[in-house]
């Protein structure tokens, strides 16, 4: 399939690397877009042999620079209503693919842009990475996931601070608030994704698909009730041929044939 807006490669079998593809516009997202995203993503979720989802954006100065603004300046109450909901099931797909997703961002991660990069799992940074939510400024409150997924993963307090002020975050302040997970210099950053996919496409693919559903089903959880879910996923893997593989390879001293079952 091809599309208008987007890039979908497959660098490496099982390794998927999708590109927002519209560097005029710093790939901001209209509907098309957005449209095109929930197809993309829906592919690769019924691609049982995918182990990994890199995010990006195309050009050199923006991962994505937010929903796009040209489409939404004369938006009514209720095409905003049906564009944020447009959004935000892109958002909850990305969120909900099986294997880990990660953001390699470049440039400018800003409003929806900086809200897909927190509906991937982890996000890498660039040197001149910069995330912001700057939606108060076009005076609109983020509109795909940005107050929820922004606050849950550095707090209420700094989540307020950077929503209600538009204030741009750069790299090092990222890193340092655990918007991400790492910063590289930029020439490296999609070395840096790709060696993480290897890293993960190598591992036991039921186990990493379990360890990510149980973490993101525990965190709507209470304590105890995540903790009976791991147990339920952990035992699940012992229904698994790559269970018995990954401990007798340890015992045999060799490294672990994964095959998925
Ligand atoms: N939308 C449309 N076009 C954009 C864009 C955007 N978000 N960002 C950049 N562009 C376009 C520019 O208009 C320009 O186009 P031309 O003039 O060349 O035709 C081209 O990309 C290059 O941008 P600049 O010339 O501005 O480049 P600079 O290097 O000077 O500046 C910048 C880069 C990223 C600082 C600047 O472009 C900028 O501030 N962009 C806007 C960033 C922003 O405010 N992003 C948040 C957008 S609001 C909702 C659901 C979700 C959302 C809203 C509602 N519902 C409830 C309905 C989400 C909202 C957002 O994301």
């Amino acid at each position: 399939m091809t599309y208008k807006n987007l890039l979908l490669e497959q660098p490496e079998p099982g390794i998927y690397l999708l590109t927002v593809n519209r560097p005029q516009a710093l790939n901001a997202l209209n509907a098309a877009t957005l449209a095109e995203l929930a197809l993309a993503i829906a592919g690769i979720a019924a691609d049982t042999a995918a182990r990994v989802l890199l995010v990006t954006g195309a050009g050199d100065k923006a991962f994505v620079a937010g929903a796009d603004i040209s489409e939404m300046v004369e938006c009514s109450a209720d095409q905003a209503q049906a564009f944020s909901e447009k959004g935000m099931q892109v958002m909850h797909a990305l969120e909900a693919l099986p294997m880990p997703v990660i953001a390699l961002v470049h440039g400018y991660a800003l409003g929806g842009g900086c809200e897909l990069a927190l509906a991937c799992d982890w996000i890498i940074a660039s040197d001149r990475a910069v995330f912001g939510q700057p939606e108060v400024n076009l005076g609109i409150p983020p509109g795909f996931g940005g107050t929820q997924r922004l606050t849950r993963l550095v707090g209420r307090a700094r989540a307020l601070e950077l929503i209600t002020t538009a204030r741009q975050v750069k790299a090092a302040e990222a890193l340092a608030i655990g918007l991400v997970t790492q910063v590289v210099p930029v020439a490296e950053l999609r070395d840096a994704g790709m060696t993480t996919a290897r890293t993960i496409a190598a591992k036991g693919p039921d186990a990493v698909r379990l360890a990510k559903q149980a973490v993101h089903r525990g965190q709507d959880m209470s304590l105890a009730n995540g903790c009976a879910y791991e147990t339920a996923a952990f035992a699940l893997a012992f229904a698994t041929t790559d269970q018995r593989e990954g401990m007798q390879a340890f015992l045999e001293k060799r490294a672990a044939k994964f095959n998925g079952h």
